[in-house]
This record gives structure tokens, sequence and C-alpha cells, in this order.
């Protein structure tokens, strides 16, 4: 019998590779947004990152046919009054460069910011919302959340977006410097998937079973 599948509804390779990892031994076969090329673009439009989670994962779910879970997520720094927030992707976009900025580009404008702020007003946390949604429409949320602070300079190779200058201040090293190891353990994605994993489990079975919902892929 073929294993139940869930769409993760990510373009973000970073958020890919962990979410792989999260699941790596739950059975689940695991699609992506590259498996269906044909699906437009879900644009964020939310105000919080629950909103965009949802609208993202009830999208994908509907078009795909199958379950779907749509991470949004950032960074909110207790200096800034929240920011980047729902914006951690695009923090650092030029209205004159249509290119999306990069990781260094969005953590280097986040130092700047920060100059001149000392190590105890230097608090932030990683935020996640998960979205899982079913292509009948139900819908089930959960946060997770990681507190640190941000590091004076870049540290640590591994992660991807603001890993370099996010201090991790049980370890003392930046999540960068952590591995992807750790990082699972402790992560605010992690925290996220853990409160979804027994409903991810029987929504999936049910799936298998063909007990419920039409599982049909609607864009054959
Ligand atoms: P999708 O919408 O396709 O999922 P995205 O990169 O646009 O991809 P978001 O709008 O949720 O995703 O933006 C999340 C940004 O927050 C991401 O680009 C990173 O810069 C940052 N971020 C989220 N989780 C992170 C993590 O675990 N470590 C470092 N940075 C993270």
């Amino acid at each position: 019998m073929a294993s139940p599948a869930l769409v993760m509804a990510t373009r973000n390779p970073g958020k890919i590779r962990e979410m792989k990892a999260l699941l790596q031994d739950s059975g689940i076969t695991l699609l992506s947004l590259a498996d269906f090329p044909l699906l437009p673009e879900i644009p964020e439009e939310g105000a919080t990152f629950a909103e965009n989670a949802a609208a993202k994962a009830k999208a994908v779910a509907r078009l795909t046919g199958h379950p779907a879970l749509a991470d949004d997520s950032g960074l909110m720094v207790d200096a800034l009054q929240g920011a980047p927030g729902v914006f951690s992707a695009r923090y650092a976009q030029d209205r004159t460069t249509p290119s999306p900025p990069t990781d260094a580009d969005n953590w280097g404008k986040l130092l700047t910011e920060l100059q001149g702020v000392p190590w105890g007003e230097r608090g932030a946390r990683f935020v996640c919302e998960l979205a899982l949604a079913r292509p009948d429409g139900r819908l089930r949320r959960a946060r997770g959340e990681c507190a640190g602070v941000i590091a004076f300079k870049p540290r640590g190779e591994t992660g991807f977006g603001y890993d370099p200058v996010f201090w991790v201040p049980e370890y003392s090293a930046t999540m960068a410097q952590l591995g992807p190891e750790i990082k699972n353990q402790i992560s605010h994605r992690a925290k996220a998937l853990a409160a979804l994993k027994t409903l991810l489990r029987s929504w999936l079975k049910e799936q298998e079973t063909g007990g419920s919902g039409n599982f049909m892929t609607n864009l054959e």
C-alpha cells in the first residue's frame, strides 16, 4: 500500500530540509510545491504569521487534493518592537532591485539597525506558525517559539535565514553553529510540528484508508 502523502506548502529550501528531517521517521511521503508545477503563487497578505500560514495551507490542500502543511515564520526583535516579524523574508528588500534579498542582506540590515544596542537589550525570538489543512477545508494550527539574543556579528555555517546572528544562550552559540541535530530539537519549527504530529498521523491514516474527504488530485 502506498504511504500517505503530505504536501509541504513552502518554497524555502531551508524549511523543506528541516521539515524532512523532523518527519523522517514518520513513514509519511513528503511532497513539495515542486511536485505541482502548475500551482499558482499564493500571496502572503496577512498581518500575522497565523493568517499567512492558514491561507497557504488551505489553498495548497484544495488545489492538490492532499493534506498540506504551511509554515509562516520569522524573527521578532524586542528592540525593534517585534520587527522584522512577518516581513522577515523581505526585510532588506530594496524597491529599486526586483530580486528578493539574500539571507545575508537581511541579517546585515538587522545588525545595522541594532548598532549601538547593548547585549542586554538585544533579545529576540523566532516564531513559527504551522497550519495543517485538508482538502475538505478542515484546518489546525500550532505555534512554536525559540528565544535568543541577536549577536554582534555572524557566526556559523549551518541552517538558513537569520541563524548566523541568532545567539542561543543555553548553548553559548549561534543557531548556525549548533548544526541541524540540535536545532531540530530546540527550534520554533520543531516545537510547532511536535504539537501537530498526532493529528497529522490520524489525518493521513484516513487518507490511506479512504476514510473521509475527497483526496483526489485536482490538478491532473
Ligand atoms: P515560503 O513562504 O515559501 O514558505 P519564505 O522564505 O518566503 O518561504 P516566510 O515568509 O515564512 O517564508 O519567511 C520566513 C523568513 O524568516 C525566512 O526567509 C527566514 O529569513 C526567517 N526564518 C524563518 N525560520 C527561520 C529559521 O529557522 N532560521 C532562520 N531564519 C528563519
